[in-house]
């Protein structure tokens, strides 16, 4: 049986924080008087915590300093993670927990590969942590997508070379970040967004076991 990773981006591909990433934001930006819209929000998938809050006071030309940054940074962590904490299973993406155990089966490694320093409860609280052999989130990298050194990181820690990764992505950052890995880059979402996937889906409910079964076996 061939062996391939299969490293999965968290946020918008397993679970869909993005709301809650946005109700934490917008109510950040509220207060600094900043318009932030659901359309702004899309800018900071996949985007790191600290970047994420340089592009909403860029959107506000607003200026802050480190310390004032800092506070902002953590009143929000602490929002988004009281919105986590009413988390479940129910908030798993549709289709995903049908791959994660068709690849299971098919004895192919499971990777998680995230920008976000809150993977592991997420996980948790949704309780497909047992599925992974190794998590790689934004505690442990330094360059954030689209560099490649959360996926190359995942690749590292199974002891398993770049080329027989597979990487599914919902941000362009991310998907550049896969393909400068020399990782297979599979695209969840709109195909007009992410148009440098190798391959692109809506939701894992549009691949099939033997799209999966062709991407083991090539
Ligand atoms: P945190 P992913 C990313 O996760 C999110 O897409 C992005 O919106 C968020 O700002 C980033 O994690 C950091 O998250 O504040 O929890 O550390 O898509 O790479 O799984
Ligand atoms: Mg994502």
């Amino acid at each position: 049986m061939n062996k391939k990773v299969f490293i999965f981006d968290l946020d918008g591909v397993i679970v869909d924080t993005a709301k809650y990433h946005f109700l934490a934001w917008k109510k950040m930006a509220d207060s600094l008087g900043i318009p932030f819209t659901h359309e702004d929000n899309e800018l900071l998938k996949g985007v790191s915590r600290v970047h994420s809050l340089e592009i909403i006071l860029d959107l506000g030309n607003v200026s802050l300093s480190q310390i004032e940054k800092e506070k902002c940074l953590l009143q929000k962590n602490k929002d988004y993670l009281a919105y986590i904490e009413k988390m479940n299973e129910s908030e798993i993406l549709p289709g995903v927990i049908r791959v994660l155990d068709f690849l299971k089966e098919q004895g192919q490694k499971i990777v998680l590969g995230s920008a976000s320093k809150n993977a592991k409860p997420i996980l948790e609280k949704a309780k497909v942590i047992h599925y992974f052999d190794a998590l790689v989130d934004g505690n442990d990298v330094t360059n954030a997508k689209p560099d490649p050194e959360v996926f190359l990181q995942g690749a590292l820690k199974v002891k398993m070379p770049n080329e027989a990764c597979v990487v599914f992505e919902d941000s362009l950052a991310g998907i550049q970040a896969a393909n400068a890995a020399h990782m297979v880059s599979i695209g969840i979402g709109s195909h007009h967004v992410l148009h440098e996937a190798d391959f692109c889906f809506n939701d894992f409910t549009t691949i099939s076991n033997s799209f999966l079964l062709d991407i083991i076996n090539n």
